[in-house]
Formats: structure tokens, C-alpha cells, sequence
């Protein structure tokens, strides 16, 4: 991995950390066929030949097309890119059969194998962490509503200043990031901070993109989840704030209504607590 922590957060630096874990992820071998891939490929490039009929795109606008993909390649930011702009419908028709709890788009940021904490934890923070203390506690249940014993809650997240270790610098590896094991009734308890909203970098070619067209850069404030239990299929998911910046208007478009959590302020005094169950379909 790159060594970010002695870079700038620049739009490159989170970008190739990005594509380099992207590089490393466990993928699927796809026994595609001829006949798909001529398919797929043959009407990607039709819906673009006829823009370009129907919009009159002149040879300046193509130059200026083909700069912008070769500069997207060397900022890494094809994973950022494609997780904010294409990730939600793949999502959605992966997951359009499901009957337990919703999921959203992964996003480029996740890394596998955080370290694995009890069903009560603190995530992993610096001292004095700032940002809203919240606990977030649930149930995984199946969708026959067995709870799931031992199901693991992975989480990771921005933090109040909306960057994620691993991907700005100077932040400790696994911080705001964790493996919660759920206990035997598939309860978990999880100290955190409320995340702030996150701005796609202004100064790559995804920025470059955002402004040309006129768009804003932000997504609203999320927590990120993996949740997973034998027999179970994983879900990946997001939660948002109630009421927080963008909910209306994320432009990776992938808040869903069951996704928005609303926490109170914490019967201790400290912080906010919100409870939200899981529920998982069978494999
Ligand atoms: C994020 O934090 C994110 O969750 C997505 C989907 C895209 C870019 C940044
Ligand atoms: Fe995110």
C-alpha cells in the first residue's frame, strides 16, 4: 500500500489507496461468455454513439473526453468514480429479490479484516476523537427471525472531518473501523462517533467532472456495514442521519427511506444512541 501517511490529502493519494485495494480484493472468477460481453459491450457503445449523434459532439469535446478518462486513470480514481456513479444500480438489481433488511452501495472504501472486537466495543479512535459520541446497537436476526449467534458486524467510517484511515493521511490504520461479533443472541453495542458528510476530492478529475457540470460534491454523513452469519447472505449497507446534510440530495444516490437512522440524545447524557436490527435472508 502506498505509505499515505506521508502525503497530502490529495485527490491521487485517496485515489490510488483506492485502486490499490481495489487490486487486492477477492474476486470471483466470471466465466463470461463471448456472446455476453458482445452484448453488454455493443450497447454500452451504441448509447454513446447515439449521444454523440443526437448532442453533435465535436472533435474538441471528444479530446476533452479522452484527457479526462487518461487523467481518471492516474489519479486512481476509476473505483471512486464508479462507486459513486454506477455502484446503486448494481446493487440494486443484485438485491432486488431480497426480503430482509436493505442494502446500499459498498463504496471504495472498505478493507477487509478489521480487527475483531466483543459485542459491546469501542471502535478504534484517538484520544479526545472528536465528533458526537454515539452508540449504535441492534440484533441480526434471520428472516424467519432465529437470532443469528456470533454474526459479525463489520463497520467503518468517516470521521468528523470526513476522512477514512487508510485513505487520508495521519490517521492511525484501523481507526473508526472494527469487526464487532455479535453475542449468542446476535446482539452487538457499538461506542462510536456520528460521522461528518463526505466530499468526493475537489481537486482530481472526479472534482474536475463535478464542477464542469455543475454539480455538488458531497454524500451525506453513513456508516458503512458488512453484516454476515452462516447460511446467511452478506449484507452491505449504509445508515444516514435524520435531518443531516444531502440525505435529499447524495450524489451517489444511494440513500434509501430504511436506511436513515434518527438517534436521541443518550439516556447516560453522553451522546446520542440509535438501535437498528439486521436482517438477513437465508444463503
Ligand atoms: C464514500 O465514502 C462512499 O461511501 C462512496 C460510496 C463513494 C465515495 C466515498
Ligand atoms: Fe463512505
Amino acid at each position: 500500500m502506498t505509505d499515505i501517511t506521508t502525503e497530502a490529502a490529495t485527490a491521487a493519494a485517496s485515489g490510488n489507496a483506492a485502486t490499490e485495494s481495489f487490486a487486492r480484493k477477492q474476486r470471483e472468477a466470471v466465466a463470461t461468455s463471448t456472446e455476453r460481453v458482445n452484448t453488454l459491450v455493443s450497447e454500452l457503445l451504441s448509447a454513446a454513439h447515439d449521444i454523440i449523434r443526437r448532442h453533435k459532439v465535436t472533435y474538441a469535446e471528444y479530446d476533452v473526453l479522452k484527457s479526462w478518462l487518461i487523467q481518471v486513470g492516474q489519479d486512481g480514481e476509476w473505483p471512486l468514480f464508479l462507486d459513486v456513479w454506477l455502484e446503486r444500480v448494481v446493487e440494486e438489481v443484485a438485491n432486488e429479490n431480497r426480503e430482509g433488511s436493505k442494502g446500499t452501495i459498498e463504496g471504495p472504501y472498505y478493507i477487509p479484516d478489521a480487527p475483531h472486537l466483543p459485542a459491546e466495543a469501542t471502535l478504534p479512535m484517538r484520544e479526545n476523537e472528536a465528533g458526537t459520541p454515539l452508540l449504535f446497537q441492534g440484533q441480526a436476526t434471520s428472516v424467519d427471525g432465529t437470532p443469528l449467534s456470533g454474526a459479525l458486524v463489520e463497520i467503518w467510517q468517516a470521521d468528523n472531518e470526513g476522512y477514512y484511515a487508510q485513505f487520508a493521511p495521519g490517521l492511525p490504520e484501523w481507526n473508526l473501523r472494527g469487526t464487532v461479533v455479535a453475542d449468542d443472541q446476535g446482539n452487538f453495542k457499538i461506542h462510536t462517533i456520528e460521522p461528518a458528510p463526505y466530499q468526493i476530492p475537489t481537486d482530481g478529475s472526479c472534482g474536475k467532472l463535478i464542477a464542469a457540470a455543475g454539480w455538488h460534491a458531497w454524500r451525506p454523513a453513513h456508516l458503512h456495514l458488512k453484516v454476515s452469519a452462516p447460511g446467511h447472505q452478506l449484507i452491505t449497507t449504509q445508515l444516514y442521519f435524520q435531518g443531516g446534510s444531502h440525505v435529499e440530495d447524495d450524489i451517489a444516490s444511494a440513500v434509501k427511506p430504511e436506511l436513515i437512522l434518527d438517534p436521541k440524545p443518550a439516556a447516560d447524557g453522553s451522546g446520542n444512541e440509535v438501535t437498528y436490527d439486521f436482517v438477513l435472508d437465508k444463503a
